[in-house]
């Protein structure tokens, strides 16, 4: 089928790549030009497609990249999968529409569109429905198709594959369910068909709800069991021995990125307008997961203290700056706030991420350094923020004057936990 998937990001691509090597004629559209040069040179941006993936179904005519919204003129399958970023704590979908009209006038009738960005509830009838039907003048579920079906893209996971997890597909009607899930049935060895399009959108909310509220609940345990003389780690080691009914979290110096910070949100955000009451949990979550960094400068400062060096003036080091570990992406990161934090009381804060260029560092404002012998016996204290990979722990333990250790990987005389 001529397939089109309307944003090449880290959902968009590997959909796209998937369903050209599935069989599909794919039209890859984004509208950053700089991305669609990239990958009309076969060059991927994206964790989870290869290069060489780019370059075979490009060089098979399967899958062309384009910024030109008339090369969409035909499809069969339209898939939105655009950013929905938060704006001030509210919900903005205009990429959404902005997407949705864009296909519009190219929808023909017998014709589906899929919405796959993540939404609060609602968001395929109240929306996505009405933006394609004004602009096409045709009828949804009497002209043209429609449904929803959530991302589960774990950047980089060795564990998940693309096609391997499961997916969850949904149908404003019993036909286009029917045709969604055998689009996603072609790509996926699992799908997962529900009712209606709310549900789908639902599931995807829970799922990072439940890990964004219980990310929040060991965040708050671990601020608690410190004073109460308990190391945390060792107990939630302990308590992920229970072989049911327990996942196990671990505290770290905040939730970033761009999907868990943001997608309860939604949740707290349509509750609040519809019902006029947010969601207590997530808020509270939010709360908690948005303080980290206040706590981690709050025992740096103490530890300082303890050393006879006032937080004015120390040099510090930050050791891994993205928002989770081995991740090259620093959209929500804790170490912005730690590094703006320390530097307005006084704090001379470096940095240090093999992960990440030198010139990313600039959205955190932390002059990049290596975490060579030299860096880490040279500053006043450590902070290991995400213990990626790539860093040199015995180095690190061996050099540094102080770390309070925001991973439990570090161990020493001169080594705090959170
Ligand atoms: N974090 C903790 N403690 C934990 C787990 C995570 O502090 O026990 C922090 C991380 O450091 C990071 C943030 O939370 O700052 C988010 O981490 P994450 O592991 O949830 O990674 P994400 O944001 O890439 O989440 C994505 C989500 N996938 C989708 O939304 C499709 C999430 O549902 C996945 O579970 C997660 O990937 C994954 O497992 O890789």
């Amino acid at each position: 089928m001529d397939v089109v998937v309307a944003g090449q990001g880290y959902v968009g691509l590997p959909l796209a790549v998937r369903a050209a090597e599935a069989g599909h004629r794919v039209v890859g559209y984004d509208v950053d030009l700089h991305r669609i040069k990239q990958l009309t040179a076969g060059e991927s941006y994206v964790e989870d497609v290869t290069s060489s993936q780019l370059g075979a179904v490009l060089d098979s005519g399967a899958y062309s990249p384009t910024a030109d919204a008339a090369e969409l003129a035909g499809f069969d399958i339209a898939v939105i999968t655009v950013p929905t970023p938060l704006r001030d704590g509210v919900p903005d979908l205009t990429h959404i529409e902005s997407c949705a009209r864009t296909l519009a006038t190219h929808l023909r009738p017998g014709a589906t569109v899929i919405l796959e960005s993540t939404t609060y509830p609602g968001t395929t009838e109240e929306l996505l429905l009405p933006a394609l039907e004004q602009t096409s003048g045709l009828k949804a579920g009497v002209d043209f198709l429609a449904g929803f079906s959530p991302e589960r893209i774990a950047p980089g996971s060795t564990r998940w594959s693309f096609e391997g997890t499961p997916k969850v597909v949904s149908g404003i009607d019993a036909k286009s369910l029917d045709v969604i899930k055998g689009f996603y049935d072609g790509i996926f060895r699992t799908t997962v068909p529900v009712s209606e399009t709310r549900v789908a959108e639902m599931a995807k909310l829970i799922e990072n709800t439940y890990r964004f509220v219980n990310i929040s609940l060991v965040n708050e345990l671990a601020m608690l069991a410190r004073p109460l003389g308990v190391d945390i780690w060792e107990a939630i080691d302990a308590a992920a021995t229970k072989p049911f009914g327990f996942t196990r979290f671990t505290p770290g110096p905040g939730v970033g990125g761009h999907c868990l910070p943001v997608d309860p949100m939604f949740l707290s955000w349509k509750a609040q307008r519809e019902l006029g009451v947010p969601s207590r949990f997530v808020e509270l979550a939010a709360d908690v997961n948005r303080h980290m960094p206040d706590y981690v400068v709050r025992r740096l400062t103490d530890a300082l203290d303890n050393r006879g060096t006032n937080v004015n003036g120390a040099r510090i080091l930050l050791l891994g700056l993205t928002y989770k570990i081995n991740a090259t992406d620093l959209r929500e990161s804790p170490s912005a706030r730690v590094a703006e934090l320390l530097t307005g009381l006084g704090a001379e804060v470096r940095g240090a991420d093999p992960n990440i260029a030198h010139g990313d560092a600039t959205k955190l404002n932390v002059p990049l350094v290596d975490a060579t012998a030299a860096q880490l016996g040279a500053s006043d204290a450590v902070v290991l923020l995400m213990d990626h990979a790539r860093f040199d722990l015995a180095l690190i333990e061996k050099n540094a004057p102080y770390v309070l250790d925001c991973r439990n990987r570090l161990s020493g005389p001169n080594v705090e936990t959170l």
